[in-house]
């Protein structure tokens, strides 16, 4: 036996106490997890995986590990084992148990490690690797130390054994293997792609290091990635353009990368042929939603650098001057700073704060972007003119709204003709549904409870927002009568405080055309009136898919299985059948019927559209409602299986 095994031993004496403690500081875990993880939904269980998979990535940070394997084995138990020095099993200073058992039971263990600085600290993040054993119905590890593997096994973070040593090795690293715990989290089951598009943008914010992603759950259906990426998030750009299937303006994408103090930030950027710009930021490797002094940096330095080189070779005139927005149209970016100390701010703790960053960001983007400007003409060119060019439109777009609000004050700011509108005032009580087809506006128009519930009709070909420049959106026919109607403006003009419908429920038939008008006004919400979408307003409507009748019995069934339900309960010793009809269209309800299945709010069905994760819909947007057609084809074999029903 090994002497440290033996000094493992000697610490029975102060066992019991350690436990005790240590059961208390988890236990609170298991009492508060939402504190610790967010949420006990399915955000809260993939979270338990990224905080083990960033204890791996901080130890090939430090320069120890190159290979990080992540598995979902069967019975949705994960496992991850990467190839470092593997955790110290030594006796710990002030807790005098093994240093791993430490990290997997005293909370905040891995903040009190390291000295090596690239801890992450903050927000719901880096809370370590306890958080994780608390959760778990059990968890177990596993470290080589190039002589002898150490294991031990925790059941709902408490264990009966203490790390022992079970076997000899001259391999290094660590693997850690645990199954959530059913008694708190509301699903145990992980979603592959959420884990992929985690782990795939980690490989891309850590170049160089190779993570391999294996689905292993069901033998007949095993997936496999390896994501590893040298060129960084320089691919990271390249990559949201391929699966966007847009278009780059230049072959290069634009990367610089500076250190001052203890900060290091790293920028890729690279324009494409579209209207839209998506800049992702991160600071230590954590997402920043909300921006924050990194991204505020960079956006303020990009404007001013383009300016200048305007000004340098005269291709901006005197007192002329481009903007933001439109120095950032199709434009891709990453941001990633990495600093000793984050410091997250917000309710969602989602932007980065640190007023230091800023002075540091800016510099770096002044002089290296303006240095890659001037030793690259052609490329600096093409980004000068997409700028002007972005410019006009918005001009040709402020003209345009100018004159539609004009209009609308001329028309004494009067409402769409084919608006039917409701009579209470208060938009905490109304709603309008936004019908598809004037023969169900018409059913719709009679069925409704006309105190509060509002009809709009559309027909006609609904613009596509995601092909068209500004200026035309501005005033267009279709989309005017919804702007109108819901009363908040759009864009930069947009103000929620004046939106007239608290529920803005879309109402399309469950076939193939109602999906496409759907999609087309989530599109228009989305890229005009996000904050209807991140407030909750808007709704889809559920109409029944199949009538289900006999005698003076009716039901309506919402799926299939409600059917068979139906048929059941209404036939009668399987003699007399009851009768099936299918709804193709909302045009075959009459007003009652209408009224009945898919308005009365006793009855309805109605689905809450929310926005999960901007970045993923902008991709969904993109590749939808976009111009190129093999992203959207592949877009379309892949989840065919969910058809019914795509969430943004
Ligand atoms: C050496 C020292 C320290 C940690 C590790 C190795 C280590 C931790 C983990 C977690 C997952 N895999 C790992 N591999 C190695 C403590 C930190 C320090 O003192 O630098």
């Amino acid at each position: 036996m090994s002497e440290e095994l033996n000094v493992n031993f000697n610490v029975e004496d102060d066992y019991g106490a350690s436990q005790i403690q240590v059961l208390e500081g988890l236990e609170a875990v298991r009492v508060r997890p939402g504190m610790y993880i967010g949420s006990t939904g399915a955000r809260g269980l993939h979270h338990l995986v990224y905080e083990i998979v960033d204890n791996a990535i901080d130890e090939a940070l430090a320069g120890y590990c190159s290979e990080i394997r992540v598995d979902i084995l069967k019975d949705n138990i994960i496992e991850v084992s990467d190839n470092g020095r593997g955790i110290p099993t030594g006796i710990h200073p002030t807790e005098k148990i093994s240093a791993a058992t430490v990290v997997y039971t005293v909370l905040h263990a891995g903040g009190k490690f390291g000295g090596g600085g690239y801890k992450v600290a903050g927000g719901l993040h880096g809370v370590g690797a306890s958080v994780v054993n608390a959760l778990s119905e059990w968890l177990e590890f596993w470290v080589y130390d190039g002589k002898n593997v150490h294991h031990q096994k925790f059941n709902r973070g408490s264990y009966d054994k203490q790390i022992e040593i079970i076997g000899e090795t001259d391999k290094t690293g660590t693997t850690v293997r645990f199954k959530a715990d059913s008694e708190i989290f509301e699903t145990t089951v992980y979603d592959y792609d959420i884990l992929l598009q985690r782990l795939r943008e980690q490989a891309f914010l850590n170049a160089g290091i190779k993570i391999v992603f294996s689905d292993l759950r069901d033998e007949n259906d095993i997936k496999s990635e390896t994501l590893y990426y040298e060129g960084g998030i320089r691919q990271f750009v390249e990559h949201m353009h391929n699966t966007r299937g847009l278009e780059p303006i230049s072959d290069t994408v634009i990367y610089f990368s500076g250190i001052q103090d203890d900060m290091v930030c790293e920028i890729a950027m690279q324009y494409n042929d579209s209207y839209n710009e998506l800049i992702l930021s991160f600071a230590n490797n954590i997402h920043t939603t909300d921006g924050g002094t990194h991204e505020n940096a960079y956006k303020n330095s990009l404007t001013k650098v383009i300016n200048e080189y305007g000004k340098k070779f005269g291709l901006l005139k005197e007192g002329d001057k481009l903007l933001g927005d439109d120095v950032r149209e199709g434009l891709t970016a990453v941001v990633s700073v990495k600093l000793t100390n984050c410091e997250f701010e917000g309710q969602t703790k989602g932007r980065l704060g640190n007023p230091e960053v800023r002075p540091f960001v800016e510099k770096l983007v002044n002089e290296k972007l303006m240095n890659f400007l001037e030793e690259n003409p052609s490329i600096a060119r093409a980004i000068f003119d997409k700028s002007v060019n972005a410019q006009k439109a918005r001009e040709a777009a402020k003209r345009a709204r100018e004159l539609t609000r004009r209009k609308s004050a001329l028309e004494s700011a009067s409402l769409p003709g084919k608006l039917v509108d409701c009579s209470e005032r208060d938009p905490e009580f109304t709603e309008i549904y936004i019908v598809e087809g004037d023969s169900a506006g018409g059913s719709a128009a009679n069925g409704r409870d006309r105190r509060y519930q509002a009809i709009l009709p559309l027909w006609g070909k609904m613009l596509n927002v995601e092909k068209a420049k500004l200026d035309r959106i501005y005033g267009n026919d279709k989309l005017q009568p919804v702007v109108t109607a819901l009363g908040t403006g759009i864009g930069e003009d947009f103000d929620i405080s004046k939106l007239r419908y608290g529920k803005v429920i879309i109402m399309a038939d469950a076939d193939v055309d109602g999906a496409h008008i759907r999609t087309l006004l989530l599109t228009f919400f989305f890229r005009f009136m996000r904050p209807l979408i991140t407030n909750g307003n808007i709704y889809l409507a559920q109409p029944p898919l199949y009538k289900i009748h006999r005698g003076k019995n009716i039901r309506y069934a919402y799926s299939d299985e409600e059917r068979d339900t139906f048929i059941a309960e209404l036939s009668e010793n399987g003699k007399y059948k009851a009768d099936v009809q299918r709804y193709k269209g909302l045009g075959e309800m009459d007003s009652e019927q209408l009224w009945e299945t898919t308005m009365d709010p006793k009855n309805r069905i109605m689905k809450r559209v929310e926005l999960l994760d901007a970045v993923k819909a902008d991709e969904t947007f993109t590749i939808l409602m976009g111009d190129k057609v093999a992203p959207r084809k592949n877009f379309i074999e892949k989840n065919a299986k969910y058809a019914v029903n795509i969430d943004i």
